[in-house]
């Protein structure tokens, strides 16, 4: 009976301090959706060229389809006015590997080339301690590489 109150006082501490900051830890994981596949066009150069919007928590669109062995730019915008996101595709093999911070209301573009078909993840791996990480809150999707 000694240590109850204590927890009950460190339990009321944390959740003073994450109130403070305006951390909302209720709200927790929301279930991810995949929403309609989109073929990036390719340009007359060449190119497949899209924009993706970031925001607290997705990116639209988030399932995206190109072709392998040509070169893709997205242009990655923000809408957000404080959270900072990033935009992350990994190929578990090592074909492809892009990382790219995006801040709150930025703009950034960037260019790789897909070199094997199969489909990779895109997420967001920003995380505010001891919150869900963006992708856990539904900031992911899909590179379907044809
Ligand atoms: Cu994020």
């Amino acid at each position: 009976m000694q240590k109850l109150p204590v927890r009950f006082l460190h339990m009321f501490t944390t959740v003073w301090l994450l109130s403070s900051v305006g951390v909302t830890i209720v709200d927790g994981a929301e279930p991810s959706q995949s929403g309609p596949p989109v073929v990036i066009p390719i340009a007359a150069d060449g190119v497949q060229r899209a924009t993706i919007t970031l925001d607290s928590y997705s990116y639209t669109p988030n399932h995206l389809i190109v072709e392998a062995g040509k070169p893709v730019e997205l242009t990655l915008t923000s809408v957000t006015t404080i959270v900072p996101h990033n935009f992350i595709i990994k190929d578990p093999a090592g074909s492809l590997s892009v990382e790219q911070d995006v801040r709150a209301g930025k703009t950034v573009t960037i260019t790789f080339t897909p070199t094997q078909r199969g489909i990779f993840p895109i997420y967001c791996d920003k995380r505010l301690w001891p919150t869900p990480s963006h992708r856990d809150r539904g900031m992911e999707g899909k590179l379907e590489v044809r």
